[in-house]
């Protein structure tokens, strides 16, 4: 029995993880990313500084466990991904929350991108935690055509999406450039 693990029905091959309770609004995100690609993931409070025990046996438990890469997110003194890739060998990709403790952000960025060489923290955007789930869905499709096959739909159609705006666009403001692919 993975402790860890939320009611799934396959090892989770994703662990998303954040310092409190309170970045779950935000973490929530690459949770819902992971739905929709189908990918199983694990998500649970873990902290650095507040249970450092705990953040010692996730990390150093996590490969075994069958996890393949892990989200952290925090905020203000973020030490939680940082900590936990010091601890493991998989990829961590680490979310700045701009949280109730943080100045404007900066200091949870900086906190979690300023990594020494040697133990590198893919960083994401502020409250990017959408982008953290993408770029774990792209780490796991480099060994996974299906999943690969995922993502090249999900980016069509995000491209669809911005095309269509375009032509909407168009009918109210002229405008010469038109791309030959665009259709
Ligand atoms: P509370 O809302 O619980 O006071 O937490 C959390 O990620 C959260 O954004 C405020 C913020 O503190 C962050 N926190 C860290 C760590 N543990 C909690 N940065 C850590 O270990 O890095």
């Amino acid at each position: 029995m993975n402790k860890y693990k939320t009611p799934l029905n396959a090892p989770p091959k994703i662990g998303i993880i954040m310092g409190s309770q309170s970045d779950l609004p935000i973490m929530r995100q690459a949770a819902e990313l992971c739905d929709e690609f189908g990918v199983d993931y694990e998500l649970t409070i873990v902290s650095a500084h507040r249970t450092p025990e705990r953040m010692m046996d996730y990390a150093k438990t996590a490969q075994a466990r069958g996890l393949q890469v892990i989200i952290a997110g925090a905020g203000g003194a973020a030490h939680l991904p940082g900590m936990v890739a010091s601890m493991t060998t998989l990829p961590v990709i680490g979310v700045p929350i701009h949280s109730s403790n943080s100045i404007d952000g900066w200091d949870s960025i900086l906190s979690i991108l300023q990594m020494p060489n040697g133990i590198p923290v893919a960083t994401v955007a502020l409250d990017a935690a959408k982008n953290a789930g993408i770029l774990a869905i792209r780490i796991l499709s480099a060994s996974d055509a299906e999943l690969s096959q995922k993502m090249s739909t999900y980016n069509q159609a995000m491209k669809d999406k911005v095309l269509s705006t375009v032509d909407e666009v168009a009918s109210e403001h002229a405008c010469e450039y038109r791309h030959h692919n665009d259709d």
